[in-house]
């Protein structure tokens, strides 16, 4: 029997970017409430909203200094109270963010670990400097800065993964699981339905040794799915999370199909599902900030073995850590819509839960940058002075963040043709996309033929749709222009056919589609991101799905 959460499609909402409610600039829970009713409209079912808890935001929400309590920049807990209540009211489920391999420096646990005869010393990883005073081991931090903190008031230095104002929990002390514990049970009793879980698959260091030297992460070694964080996994599961009618998708880093298939394994009962990140790697030299020419054969073959290394995938081409899809794997210009609209047939037709992220349902592309003060994220500020530092020209510190930093998926969500595309009244907390006159939610709404309601209309398909569903994947055809590829359920094939290229490509989808469904043609067409079946075979950037 499918679950609930393998039916739905889930809507990431950026709590601060999606709609501000009084004028401050930043987008906050009324916000949020008020447009319970478009995102019920757009058929999703359950939203993750990304951190809204009391938090200094050194890395907007995932610094969290009170986990039983909302930031005040974007309500109460009341108001949290209410949205909870509002979603229920539409049928709609709502899962948060579990943000515990850290805290925030500002954290209470933290401020009294700082000192050495504290209760809360050992909730945190506290070590002394070698004898030459250089920090404890030679790790690397995901934010291209040491991962070592000296703290002079106790004379020792604490790890963080991330920024420096983001101390890594001590999953060695058995205080810090019961802790996690209680901050599930806190939320599951108020009503929401599960959880995203933050890098989760981290959460245990098996050994503070040296690390082998590497470009990125020197250390990963020591911490990557080892056998403790399994087992807090399975201990959070049958303690808490079982008791609730809930799911929970972890966020784990540099997993393979090996790791991801005992996290998720049902009988070991860890996780439900996993976002891996290989697919969005295809793209990248090295580490994701040296981007290469986007290929969509290698982006094909590794969603394609994904779909079938895991028996029920967590599917996403968007999120607020990545660039915006459209400018990535698809043309922002010439074929906007046209590529927008055969992302969405990918996103919606593989196997496993969907996850949408707000302004994709648009087309929201990449933000145009002209300096460093227009950018945010404090990962993409590290980046950049590291660049500095390494004689990276300016020109190539420039490319960098325009195609990769974080803030292009985190510029305000473009509502209308309004001032400030009705994000806000007031100043945004950062600029609005300049091109929100053209791409808005709803000019969108008002257009027939629009990626918004393309979307609408794909999300309707996949609802009825048992092969779209729950339907085997199988790759037919993966080459620098397609992706083809079918969903088979109880005898009945689904057939999906992908142009990712600016080129034509008559010839190589009729060949695919010939042999599987003898051509598409009006009489088995399910849908096209064209509007004719004649464009569908001949255009740029298409996709068709069809019976067969
Ligand atoms: O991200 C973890 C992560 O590894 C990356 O995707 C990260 O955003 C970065 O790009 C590494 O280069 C999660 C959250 O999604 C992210 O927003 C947080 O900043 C991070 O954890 C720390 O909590
Ligand atoms: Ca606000």
């Amino acid at each position: 029997m499918a679950k609930w959460w393998q039916e739905q499609i889930v809507y990431q909402i950026y709590p601060r970017s999606f709609q501000d409610s009084n004028g401050d600039g930043i987008g906050d829970i009324p916000g949020i409430i008020s447009r319970l009713d478009e995102l019920k409209n757009l058929g999703v079912g359950i939203l993750w909203l990304s951190p809204v808890y009391s938090s200094p935001n050194a890395d907007n929400g995932y610094d969290i200094s009170d986990y039983r309590n909302i930031n005040p920049e974007y309500g109460t807990m009341a108001d949290m109270d209410e949205l909870i209540l509002q979603c229920r009211r539409r049928g709609l489920r709502l899962i948060m963010d579990l943000v515990v391999n850290h805290t925030s420096d500002e954290h209470k646990w933290f401020q009294s670990s700082r000192d050495k005869d504290s209760p809360y010393r050992n909730y945190y990883i506290w070590r002394p400097g070698r004898p030459d005073g250089s920090p404890p081991n030679n790790w690397t931090s995901f934010f291209a800065e040491d991962c070592w903190e000296y703290d002079p008031k106790s004379g020792e230095y604490y790890l963080h993964l991330f920024a420096k104002k983001q101390p890594d929990l001590n999953y060695q002390n058995p205080e810090v699981i019961e802790e996690v514990k209680e901050i599930i049970r806190f939320w599951l009793d108020k009503g929401i339905s599960g959880f995203r879980c933050d890098v989760i698959n981290i959460l245990f260091k098996e050994s503070l040794k040296d690390g082998k030297k590497k470009l990125a992460l020197t250390g990963s070694e020591h911490y990557i799915s080892r056998e403790g964080t399994h087992a807090i996994l399975r201990r959070l599961k049958s303690e808490v999370l079982n008791n609730y009618d809930c799911f929970t998708v972890g966020e784990t880093v540099f997993v393979t199909p090996k790791m991801g298939r005992e996290l998720c394994d049902k009988a070991r009962g860890e996780l439900d599902m996993i976002f891996s990140f290989e697919h969005m790697e295809t793209d990248q030299l090295f580490v994701k900030w040296f981007k290469k020419k986007f290929r969509s054969r290698p982006f094909a073959l590794s969603l394609a073995k994904w779909q079938n290394a895991l028996e029920w995938p967590a599917v996403y081409l968007e999120n607020h850590d990545q660039p915006r899809s459209v400018s990535r794997f698809g043309n922002d210009q010439k074929y906007w819509k046209e590529s927008a609209k055969m992302l969405a047939v990918l996103l919606l037709t593989l196997r496993g839960t969907p996850f949408l992220y707000q302004g994709e349902e648009i087309g929201m592309t990449n933000f145009d940058y002209t300096s460093m003060d227009e950018i945010q994220d404090v990962e993409s500020h590290n980046v950049y002075a590291l660049a500095k530092k390494l004689h990276i020209p300016s020109w190539y510190r420039w490319r960098m963040m325009r195609l990769v930093s974080r803030d292009n998926a985190r510029t305000p969500m473009q509502w209308d043709a309004s001032e400030n595309a009705g994000f806000t009244s007031g100043k945004p907390w950062l600029a609005v996309n300049h091109n929100f006159i053209s791409v808005n939610y709803q000019d969108e709404k008002n257009d027939p033929d629009s990626i918004l309601n393309f979307y609408r209309e794909m999300i309707l398909l996949r609802q009825s749709s048992s092969p779209l569903k729950f339907g085997k994947f199988k790759a037919f055809c993966i080459t620098d222009k397609i992706f083809a590829y079918g969903r088979k359920y109880k005898g009945q094939t689904v057939f999906i056919c992908l142009n990712m290229s600016d080129r034509y490509t008559d010839a190589d989808i009729c060949r695919v589609t010939d042999k599987r469904c003898s051509g598409l043609s009006s009489q088995n067409l399910l849908i096209s991101s064209y509007s004719g079946v004649t464009e569908t075979t001949e255009g740029r950037h298409t996709a068709g799905i069809c019976r067969t």
